[in-house]
């Protein structure tokens, strides 16, 4: 967290006796075809002033960025949610087919063995944890997500295909853990970054734009947490 962040979580705490609960927010970085990855742009925007206004709002937000990794990104993870024990975890990556911000409602036990992640490697296994669920729900309010990424002026809709990538490996993992609140959002490539061939659909929204969406889910998520409480 950046100094701004970090003084307005201390003064908040300080005027209550309990510390507030953490909401984890992570992107990812760069994987073969994504040489920048602009969840990882979004993390980097919402330090300051969004995480100052989440304090007010109750919450310590932590902003990581985990490697494209299938051996990786499950270690990272398991190290966050333990260390920071957070009451609500949203993760964002990037999906570059896609037009609008997508908020997954669910995560399959499956991933593909046919793209290399970021070290080059595929999955050993095709089973996330086997044996395992074969789908966990996600365990946020969706429709309630969308309208607020809506409502910060990005196109938004509810999805059930988080894919069979490191995406979706770590909703399912996250899902698996004790969190109460959990979800993944999909933004598709900020405009002016586009692949050739897709300049007939109407422009996405700017980093900037998806920030403040982001910002937005994350505002539902701190009321939902303090109606919880
Ligand atoms: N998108 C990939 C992995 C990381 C990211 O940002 C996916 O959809 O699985």
């Amino acid at each position: 967290m950046d100094n701004v962040g970090t003084a307005r979580v201390k003064e908040a705490e300080a005027h209550s006796d309990m510390p507030m609960p953490v909401v984890l927010l992570t992107g990812f970085g760069a994987f073969p075809g994504a040489p920048s990855n602009p969840s990882a742009g979004i993390i980097r925007l919402l330090a300051g002033a969004p995480t100052a206004r989440l304090a007010r709002l109750g919450i310590r937000l932590e902003r990581h960025v985990l490697p494209v990794v299938f051996a990786a990104a499950p270690q990272r993870l398991a190290i966050l949610i333990e260390s920071l024990r957070p009451s609500a975890v949203l993760h964002i990556g990037l999906a570059g087919r896609r037009r609008s911000l997508c908020v997954e409602t669910r995560a399959c036990n499956f991933v593909s063995q046919l793209h290399p992640d970021a070290r080059r490697q595929t999955p050993v296994s095709r089973s996330i944890t086997p044996g395992g669920v074969p789908a966990r729900a996600a365990r946020v309010p969706s429709q309630r997500l969308v309208h607020a990424l809506r409502a910060a002026g990005a196109r938004s809709q509810i999805s059930i295909d988080a894919g069979s990538y490191v995406c979706n490996q770590t909703l399912y993992l996250t899902l698996g853990t004790e969190t109460a609140l959990a979800g993944f959002i999909h933004v598709p490539r900020p405009r002016g970054r586009r692949p050739p061939g897709m300049s007939k659909m109407p422009p996405p929204p700017t980093l900037a734009g998806m920030a403040r969406a982001v910002e937005a889910a994350l505002i539902v998520l701190a009321t939902e947490l303090r109606r919880n409480r």
